[in-house]
């Protein structure tokens, strides 16, 4: 295949250490077949039968797997700056919801928004995050809230992913937030349920996801939501525990839950019922940054209990309006105490974990030649540096 190509002297973090950590190689060589790859080791192993393959030197620049950012809304209409300065000016991001802001005034922007801007537009984020090296990216419906808008925006997610070199994983996320002039019960099971129907007919949905909170969805209503998603065979993660503990991230890990997503408020024995489900922490730094929250994720627990953490942007126009994976790996080390190999690994193995994909996140044989190369020594440097984007190459499926 004319993709195939030995990449050699690099410095390789291939994550997949199964003790944790990099998984550094020094001086190591990468051989790509048909889009994978087919072996990776220090230079001087190389195989007898990769020796006659194309070759191009990294010049001893570091290699890690392509980054995924795993929890996006990239998918949107408008912007909700005028929110911004009102949160500035002392108005909290509830008092804001109940005002009529908040997610609801994006909803009324993207049912506003044609598919074709709505395309445009998202088609930029997805360029921003291809250029810090991204090559998964999840994107969220939940700012339709009605059947037409739903399916509008995952439609929209999938064209991205087309006209793209990267892979989109769609969630449907219907149950993000109550319209206007609705009762949430009401609203479940006369839009929810049917537009995830609808969006799972289509082939639209990847996963199912929920927003379960004060402002939003209680845990009968997702509980709900996630039947109806297990009837159809798609798994589900839950935004939980974000601004309070409602119980979400138990009803989470009952589901068997892909990830729980925020977990600012989870408590150890929601820790406990996430390594039992082997349901992955979605970290998302930039909302606990942009609504200046201060209770932390329960990090320790997540770590003595051995709950995988991943790392996501949360790019959406209200909580996290944040177009940078490698800005959430800074906010998360310094935020909120991950180390700088724990948050690669976060944008990295566990980011795919979260995703359920089995084929990239790490730099293994046979897995996908998904690689980012970077203009840094260390790999530390990633998280380390605030708005520096130190990418040199992104290899997709083995093209450079
Ligand atoms: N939690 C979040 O952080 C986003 N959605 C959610 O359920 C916020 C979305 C928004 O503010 O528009
Ligand atoms: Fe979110």
């Amino acid at each position: 295949m004319p993709g195939d190509q030995l990449f050699i002297n690099a410095r390789i973090a291939t994550m997949a250490d199964a003790a944790g950590g990099y998984g550094l190689i020094e001086g190591g060589a990468i051989a790509v077949r048909d889009g994978a790859v087919e072996w990776v080791g220090p230079g001087v192993d190389l195989p007898e039968a990769c020796h006659e393959m194309p070759r191009r030197s990294l010049e001893g620049r570091l290699v890690t797997p392509a980054l995924i950012d795993c929890h996006t809304h990239l998918v949107h209409g408008g912007h909700r700056a005028r929110e911004f300065e009102m949160r500035l000016e002392g108005a909290s991001y509830e008092e804001v919801a109940r005002a009529g802001g908040g997610i609801v005034s994006t909803v009324g922007a993207t049912r506003d928004t044609d598919e074709e801007q709505l395309y445009a537009q998202a088609l930029r984020r997805v360029d921003a995050l291809i250029a810090e090296g991204v090559a998964v990216i999840e994107v969220k419906s939940g700012y339709g809230l009605d059947i037409e808008t739903e399916l509008k925006m995952l439609r929209v997610a999938r064209r991205l992913g087309e006209a793209r070199p990267v892979r989109i994983v769609t969630t449907f996320l219907g149950a993000h937030a109550v319209p206007k002039g609705m009762e949430a019960d009401a609203y479940i099971d006369e839009v929810c349920l049917p537009a995830l129907e609808a969006a799972h007919a289509e082939g639209l949905a990847d996963a199912v996801d929920g927003f379960c909170e004060g402002i939003a969805f209680d845990t009968g209503q997702i509980a709900r939501v996630f039947d109806r998603a297990r009837a159809l065979g798609l798994p589900v993660k839950l935004h939980a525990e974000q601004l309070s503990n409602i119980g979400g991230t138990k009803l989470a890990a009952s589901y068997g839950a892909l990830s729980v997503d925020h977990v600012e408020y989870a408590d150890e024995a929601d820790a406990a019922a996430m390594a039992e489900a082997g349901s992955v922490a979605v970290l998302l730094p930039g909302a606990f940054y942009t609504l200046h929250e201060t209770r932390k994720p329960p990090v320790d627990a997540f770590r003595a209990r051995g709950v995988p953490m991943a790392v996501a942007t949360d790019w959406n126009p209200g909580s996290s309006p944040m177009g940078s994976l490698l800005l959430a790996m800074n906010m998360a080390c310094t935020l909120f105490g991950l180390t700088p190999s724990e948050a690669l690994a976060g944008t990295t193995r566990n980011a795919a974990r979260a995703l359920g994909l089995g084929d990239c996140g790490v730099i293994a044989r046979g897995k996908r030649a998904d690689l980012a190369v970077w203009d840094v020594e260390d790999p530390a440097e990633l998280s380390y540096r605030i708005g520096v984007n130190p990418l040199h190459a992104r290899i997709y499926g083995g093209v450079l």
